[in-house]
């Protein structure tokens, strides 16, 4: 009996170590980013999707650089953490621009998005080119940083359009997954506002 006990208990806490949060977003209603750096235009359309009946519709409109739409930010992260992303993008232009990678910045401040702790780096792989094409990465939290902004970074010229669909965030238990749906007036302003109530 007290075997039996050990191994439920060892499955427990295995449960309790693997404890994930995951969150998916399919740009089936009406909010397309959370933010953006750089010129770059989002919205809402019908075609081409992955899944559903809309996807989002990515066109830089800067003149030069690699603007940026931020899809998903994470909060709550702590050193060790690891945070996977995914969505589907779509180009049909092989090795060759319009293309787009899923790429990170680190926050470190859960009130402010633009809040830029440097780049967090992100996928090398720039997809085939032709349709759709699953982009994913893995980051590991480092140097004390607390939020992770998941972005869509488009390597184009004025005027090129990609789309992304079908976007799936997983995060450790206890942080915050914020999809484009997420209402910002819920953001505390800042830490140091916080602090001060107390
Ligand atoms: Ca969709």
């Amino acid at each position: 009996m007290k075997n039996v006990l050990f191994v439920l208990l060892l499955f427990v806490l295995a449960q309790l170590a693997l404890a994930e949060n995951t969150e998916t977003y399919g740009w089936e209603g009406t909010q397309t980013i959370l933010g953006n750096y750089g010129d770059i235009i989002c919205t809402i359309d019908t075609d081409p999707i992955h899944g559903g009946s809309q996807s989002l519709k990515v066109v830089d409109d800067a003149a030069s650089g690699t603007p940026q739409a931020y899809v998903a930010w994470v909060v709550g992260l702590s050193d060790g953490d690891q945070v996977t992303a995914s969505f589907w993008r779509y180009d049909v232009t092989p090795a060759a621009a319009p293309s787009c990678r899923i790429w990170g910045g680190w926050n470190d401040d859960p009130g402010d998005i633009y809040n830029y702790g440097g780049s967090a780096s992100g996928q090398s792989d720039y997809g085939p080119g032709t349709g759709w094409d699953l982009a994913e990465y893995t980051w590991t939290v480092e140097g004390g940083h607390t939020g992770l902004v998941i972005q869509v970074r488009t390597y184009s010229e004025a005027g090129d359009t990609v789309w992304v669909d079908d976007m799936t965030i997983t995060a450790p238990e206890g942080a915050e997954i914020r999809t484009p749906d997420y209402d910002m007036a819920l953001a505390p302003h800042t830490w140091a506002a916080i602090k001060a109530t107390f």
